[in-house]
């Protein structure tokens, strides 16, 4: 994996994860360390000596979000709106046993457990940045497995085009899903090539252990180079489709967010500017990446696209 995936390495134990202070400590160490090393002035014996918890100092220089940020401050509607309120709410919501149905244009359709598609397809770390359309963005340390695995196990049929997706639907452990103003269940789509991507994770874990309720377990998905929207939570089923689904923000508010919401600096929400963020944990504000940095490897999916239209 090349560059802009803020990379991965082996799956490491929360606990052994600096916090984000003591990342940005330990890379301006490491730093400072090379900076000595080149001018010939590393003091001698302590030439690039790892620490003892050697922090993930990855090419983008990101430090992951503390597991306590990312746990507790979450989108998910049908707890509530309230991103501080969303883990309480979800704390007894059962994420195992889980099972997924793949269906629709596929020659093997099936129903899966969680539990086996991880035997099937042993999760990886994948540390990618979060950005939602609302501005905020978060790095999370999923684990997972590539889309595009359990998708060519069940062969796509030569018409099928989209994947859409649904979340679990269930109002009485579930409270938001009781308010009648969102068309439950959620449901989101990709083009198939995205689907394909292999970016693109359904993701089981969180910083080396289970996927907590309230960041979408039993199982969800995760496109890093989209808006948040689209890394739709607790996935009961996947549906390979002909025709463009239809999504639940989409739906609700077609000018606001497309199908596509695509991470753009230069295309803005119509109520506000897409071209800074707030990186939950850090003060002031930075710049918003065409495609949340991936561009490198997934702006050819789009080649020839109007992405004003096709926002
Ligand atoms: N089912 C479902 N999936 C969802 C949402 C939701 O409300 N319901 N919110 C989305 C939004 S807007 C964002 S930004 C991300 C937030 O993921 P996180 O809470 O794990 O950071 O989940 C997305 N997936
Ligand atoms: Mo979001």
């Amino acid at each position: 994996m090349s560059d802009p995936i803020i990379s991965s390495s082996e799956i490491t134990p929360k606990h052994l994860y600096l916090t984000r202070r003591d990342f940005i400590k330990a890379a301006g160490a490491a730093a400072a360390g090379l900076a000595l090393a080149a001018c010939g002035l590393a003091p001698a014996g302590k030439t690039a000596a790892p620490a003892a918890a050697t922090p993930q100092i990855t090419p983008a220089g990101e430090a992951p979000n503390s597991f306590e940020e990312i746990t507790h401050y979450n989108n998910y509607y049908e707890f509530t709106t309230d991103k501080e309120e969303v883990a309480g709410l979800a704390k007894s919501f059962a994420t195992s046993p889980w099972q997924v149905e793949v269906s629709g244009l596929v020659n093997r359709p099936g129903k899966f457990s969680v539990a086996d598609l991880v035997k099937r397809y042993p999760p990886e770390e994948r540390i990618y940045r979060l950005r939602c359309v609302e501005t905020w963005s978060m790095v999370i340390p999923w684990l997972g497995f590539p889309l595009a695995r359990l998708l060519k196990d069940v062969e796509p049929a030569s018409d099928a085009r989209y994947v859409r997706f649904e979340t679990i639907y269930k109002p009485d452990e579930m409270p938001g899903q009781k308010q009648s103003f969102y068309p439950w269940p959620y449901q989101e789509g990709l083009r198939l090539d995205e689907a394909m991507h292999d970016l693109t994770l359904l993701a089981t874990g969180l910083y080396g252990g289970e996927l907590p309720a309230q960041s979408g377990g039993g199982i969800r998905l995760v496109v890093p180079w989209k808006y948040g929207f689209k890394s739709i939570k607790a996935i009961v089923k996947i549906e390979l489709t002909a025709e463009q689904p239809a999504t639940l923000w989409n739906s609700i508010a077609p000018d606001e967010y497309g199908f596509y919401a695509n991470v753009n600096p230069q295309v803005d929400h119509p109520r506000w500017s897409q071209s800074m963020e707030h990186r939950i944990g850090e003060p002031g504000r930075r710049e918003t990446l065409l495609f949340n940095g991936y561009a490198e490897q997934v702006a050819h999916l789009y080649d020839g696209m109007d992405l004003r239209v096709n926002f």
